[in-house]
């Protein structure tokens, strides 16, 4: 059986939120490393144009956004909590909030030099300056209202706040974590764990919370090559879709999918499946066949292409 390959950078925050899932699961998995910003020649061979990271792979399926792959892996380690679909609509609300205004809070506020060293350590002189134009690019077609940067600090420590009255126990909805831990977690540790910025340090309960977070480490997983991912692709055939997920009047049609908020790059291909939570897309892809590429359907439009 093919096993959870995820696409992603050490830096990026939703990977985290992820390798945090993985390693709370225990589920194995593949780790192929992506750059920093596109090009990203070969993934963007399985996703067919979506450019955000992570991407998860389970042979020839493709799953963009967290949302799809906190889906896959809530249904490979049995803990429905772990799928946002599944969790209560006050969690919805609040994830929608972290997922997005937050985490680009939390971004502005943790600009520390702790950071801009790991970043001169990691990345080529060069790659930054691409990957500052490529952020700006991204930033001028964004759809969502962003917290201005000289009121970046104020919302994070509200939020801060915020998680600590919620946390009366060990996590944020109760004694257990569900997606809304993974979506709080991965941008505060971008601000005290990547930026070892001190914003968290006056919020015991949530400093206790995150070290609890961190415990769960990142998984048991090995190294892969996106060359090696591809032929994993090929060698596989996408899994079946039921019939009660094949009844949209929009199946076999061409259409195209892109996010709604930032990092708009729409991937094209026939509708093959339309879940409550997902759209699934077939792509044929030369040299791999038919892929499938899951999307989730909040925070995406769908259009005819
Ligand atoms: N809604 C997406 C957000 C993913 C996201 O914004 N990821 C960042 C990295 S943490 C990204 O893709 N940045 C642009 C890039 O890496 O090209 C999800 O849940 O996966």
């Amino acid at each position: 059986m093919n096993s959870l390959i995820l696409h992603h950078y050490t830096m990026s925050p939703f990977s985290q939120k992820i390798r945090s899932m993985l390693g709370y699961t225990g589920i194995q998995w593949q780790s192929v490393i992506t750059r920093e910003m596109p090009p990203r020649p070969l993934l963007e061979t399985l996703t067919g144009g979506y450019r955000k990271i992570p991407v998860a792979q389970i042979g020839a399926d493709i799953f963009c956004d967290t949302r799809t792959i906190a889906a896959e892996i809530a249904r490979l380690a049995g803990r429905p909590e772990l799928a946002l679909e599944n969790c209560p609509d006050d969690v919805q609300t609040y994830v929608a909030k972290v997922d997005l205004k937050v985490f680009f809070a939390c971004l502005t506020a943790g600009g520390t030099f702790a950071l801009l060293r790991k970043v001169y350590k990691s990345m080529l002189l060069l790659d930054i300056a691409r990957f500052i134009r490529d952020r700006m690019r991204m930033g001028s077609t964004a759809t969502t209202s962003m917290v201005p940067p000289q009121k970046a600090k104020a919302y994070v420590l509200a939020h801060l706040a915020d998680i600590e009255q919620r946390l009366q126990k060990n996590f944020i909805f109760g004694d257990a974590p569900n997606h809304a831990d993974f979506s709080t977690y991965h941008s505060l540790w971008f601000v005290r764990d990547l930026a070892e910025s001190s914003l968290v340090n006056d919020f015991p309960r949530t400093m206790a919370w995150m070290d609890r977070m961190k415990g769960f480490g990142d998984g048991d997983h090995s190294a892969l090559t996106a060359e090696q991912a591809l032929v994993i692709a090929k060698n596989a055939t996408p899994r079946p879709i039921a019939d009660k997920y094949r009844t949209d009047p929009m199946i076999g049609h061409a259409v195209s999918i892109a996010p709604s908020d930032y990092g708009q790059v729409p991937t094209t291909g026939t509708l093959v499946g339309a879940t409550p939570a997902q759209w699934i897309l077939a792509r044929q892809v030369e040299g791999l066949g038919t892929l499938h590429v899951h999307f989730p359907r909040q925070g995406f439009v769908l259009a005819p292409a």
